[in-house]
């Protein structure tokens, strides 16, 4: 389907897309080619010769085809967009694309972190949420995740961080995934890890689609007045779709069935044009309050509780147009958090400190030298004017003799904006008057506080899959002493936590933190353990994704009606249409492609199989009546659907006639709830999208001794 999507910056990607379609082959300089089968021969039989400049001409682009994956979030899937920008804030910030009203082109990138480019979207991973704004006064990357916070404090720890998670270095094994024992390792040295280690053992870890995340900006930035007076703030993107996940079992079964799941979701919404939106919040922080807390805002460890600090949305994105070629992309945008437009700032968080020389460096390697920007996903709306020129790929063509500044023969220009009294970008004069010191605050030493806020937080369920996430982890982690190490840092957690796990490792956790723990805690705090501050609340239902607004919609959904040759088709419509109504996607799943032949007469095409497809890849299921039933019967993979159905706790409904097939399933009469929708109880319709909009039916688990 063509992009009909258009703004500022896909004229600016319309213009270098080119179109092969009628034309004729040529070489890289436009020469045409006369025949691109057959390498030029010395005789039929002959070698080939080395004048064959079309040969080599192909194959020489295609020998450097690859560029290096990026180091880290190299698994991506991108979209394009718009910004809307819907709330007065100028008390807080100059910036231009955050005045109420205005549009901003956006191009997004959503990753996960550890696994190499074609490893599986299903891992389970802190996923990237990187949103660049193309304004009117250059390009602002928010680059940052679908979890408030990081690992670790300090940017000297990123590449031990990631060399830990990454495949281990003897073997390259495992891929994507941090069950193994060198994350644990460092993790279990370091207790600073111990809060996002708990999101990252949670369901955030493993989403049911990119379109029902919430990101967030992790660290504190500051906003800038026309004044030049700062205020903290924390950034959020809180999706219209609601907040959810899948089972950690069904996660592993997708990235069977479809390792691009979350690429494929993303790229088919917006293809549909099931346009994906998030509103974007912001905690707003006044600089008097910085030390008002119980923790330091500057530690990227600790996020600021919305019942402390209310998240004011203050604009709309809306996702509206797939890329046109993902390696161009998706693949050669650079996201830098060092890219900000006047109105917004950095704060000292270290960590973000440390990012300021990670990004540009990585893409100068990554994109091969100095013009990336010139890329033209990368390319500023409203141009660049410098004096910077030359390098490996320069495409702008600089006019005149003067590439210097300053210069009075190209009349002083490029000008910086203060030399007309203009307005250009001003770091905010804040005060600092400090001894250098390579060491860390004593205000980052309570390490636990937060992360057992954050399992406080969670419903019975979401705490029982954080416990067999722990469990499913440290069970694959060889070393004993690693195991009980993670488990007395739990234990600072929450000894119950500690003790379930425990239970499944056959451990019992120590109540005091391993010695090499506490020597690395004490290296950067010699006081450690410290006295935690009191804390100013316990629990938080915005940390949970089962409190989440928004939760109360099944727009685009996808529930597969079970059929086969025979199907009553007005069985099907009686359900098919209002869940239509509501937004939800049907997708008729039967025993081969191609025609379908109804009970009633008349035919549909089928483009999903019981081969082809599989019951983890759906949100909810539907037996309608018919003929069909008869068939679905001696469907093995017909009961395989319902059971994984069952297991994973999603809602499934049978009309009248096929409730006959639940006998042949792991359903019983005993453990029938509310979530098995029978027509012979009553209309289906109302009962199946209000048990469909609560996502699962939890009390399923309870009867199992580990969680989904
Ligand atoms: Fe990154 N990070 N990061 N990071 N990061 C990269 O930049 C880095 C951190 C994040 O879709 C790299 O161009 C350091 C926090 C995202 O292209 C690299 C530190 C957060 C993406 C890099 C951090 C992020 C990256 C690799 C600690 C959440 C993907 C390729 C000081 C707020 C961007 C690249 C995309 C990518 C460095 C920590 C988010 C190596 C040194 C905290 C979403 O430059």
């Amino acid at each position: 389907m063509k992009n009909k999507n258009t703004n500022k910056k896909t004229e600016i990607i319309d213009s270098h897309v080119i179109d092969n379609s009628s034309k004729r082959m040529t070489t890289n300089d436009g020469v045409p080619i006369h025949d691109n089968n057959n390498t030029l021969k010395a005789g039929e039989r002959g070698p080939s010769l080395l004048e064959d400049f079309i040969y080599q001409d192909k194959l020489a682009h295609f020998d450097r085809e690859r560029i290096p994956e990026r180091v880290v979030h190299a698994r991506g899937s991108g979209a394009h967009g718009i910004f809307e920008a819907t709330a007065d804030i100028s008390k807080y910030t100059k910036a231009q694309f955050l005045e109420k009203g205005t549009k901003t082109p956006v191009f997004v990138r959503f990753s996960t972190v550890a696994g190499f480019k074609g490893s599986t979207d299903l891992a389970r991973d802190v996923r990237g949420f990187s949103v660049k704004f193309y304004t009117e006064q250059g390009n602002y990357d928010l680059v940052g995740n679908n979890i408030p916070v990081f690992f670790i404090q300090d940017a000297m720890n990123f590449p031990d961080v990631v060399h830990a998670v990454k495949p281990e270095p003897n073997n390259e094994m495992p891929q994507a995934a941090s069950a193994h024992d060198t994350f644990w390792d460092f993790i279990s040295l370091m207790p600073e890890a111990a809060h996002m280690s708990l999101w990252i053992m949670s369901d955030r870890a493993i989403p049911r689609s990119l379109r029902m995340m919430e990101g967030f900006g992790v660290h504190t930035f500051k906003l800038i007045n026309e004044k030049g007076k700062a205020t903290f703030v924390k950034f959020h993107w809180k999706p219209r779709l609601g907040v959810h996940q899948v089972a950690w079992q069904e996660a592993q079964k997708i990235s069977g069935y479809d390792a691009d799941f979350h690429r494929r979701d993303l790229w088919e919404a917006i293809d549909k044009g099931n346009y994906p939106q998030w509103d974007l919040g912001v905690q707003l922080i006044p600089e008097e309050d910085e030390m008002k807390f119980s923790f330091d805002i500057l530690d990227p460890t600790k996020l600021i509780p919305e019942e402390l600090v209310p998240v004011k949305l203050i604009g709309t994105m809306t996702l509206n147009r797939n890329p046109e070629n993902f390696f161009a992309e998706t693949e050669q945008v650079a996201f830098d958090p060092g890219r900000l437009v006047p109105g917004i700032d950095f704060s000292n968080d270290p960590l973000l400190q440390g990012r300021m020389f990670s990004y540009a460096d990585t893409q100068n390697y990554r994109l091969g030298g100095p013009n990336f920007h010139e890329l033209p996903i990368n390319r500023p709306v409203e141009g660049k004017f410098n004096n910077q020129k030359d390098g490996i790929g320069r495409q702008d063509i600089l006019k005149g003799k003067v590439s210097y500044f300053p210069n009075s023969l190209g009349g002083g220009c490029p000008y910086h904006a203060l030399l007309k009294g203009e307005k250009g970008f001003e770091s905010h004069n804040e005060k600092i008057d400090a001894k250098k010191i390579r060491g860390r605050s004593p205000s980052f030493a309570d390490h636990f506080t937060q992360a057992r806020l954050f399992y406080h937080s969670q419903t019975t369920p979401e705490q029982k899959h954080i416990i067999s996430a722990f469990s499913f982890e440290l069970s694959k982690v060889n070393d004993i002493d690693v195991r009980r190490r993670e488990l007395a840092v739990l234990y600072q957690v929450e000894p119950e936590l500690a003790i379930a796990v425990g239970k499944n490792l056959g451990l019992e956790p120590s109540k005091t933190l391993d010695e090499l723990t506490l020597q690395f805690a004490r290296a950067n705090h010699p006081n450690y353990p410290i006295k935690a501050p009191k804390p100013e609340i316990m629990t938080s239902a915005a940390l949970s994704m089962a409190t989440k607004p928004g939760q109360g919609t099944i727009a685009t959904r996808k529930i597969a009606f079970l059929v086969a040759d025979g199907v009553s088709k007005s069985s099907i419509d009686k359900l098919r249409i209002p869940l239509q109504k509501e937004g939800a996607e049907v997708v008729l799943v039967s025993t081969k492609v191609g025609m379908l032949s109804f009970m009633e007469g008349g035919q549909e095409e089928i483009q999903h199989t019981y081969l082809t497809d599989a019951s983890v890849c759906f949100d909810a299921f539907y037996t309608p009546a018919g003929d069909s039933i008869h068939l679905l019967a001696q469907e093995p993979d017909y009961i395989q659907f319902i059971n994984e159905a069952f297991r994973h706790c999603k809602a499934i409904a049978f009309a009248k006639q096929a409730e006959d097939l639940l006998r042949l399933t792991l359903i019983s009469a005993k453990n029938i709830d509310n979530g098995i929708v029978l027509e012979s109880d009553g209309e289906i319709k109302d009962r199946f999208i209000t048990i469909m909009k609560g996502h699962r039916i939890w009390e399923r688990e309870n009867e199992r001794k580990v969680a989904v």
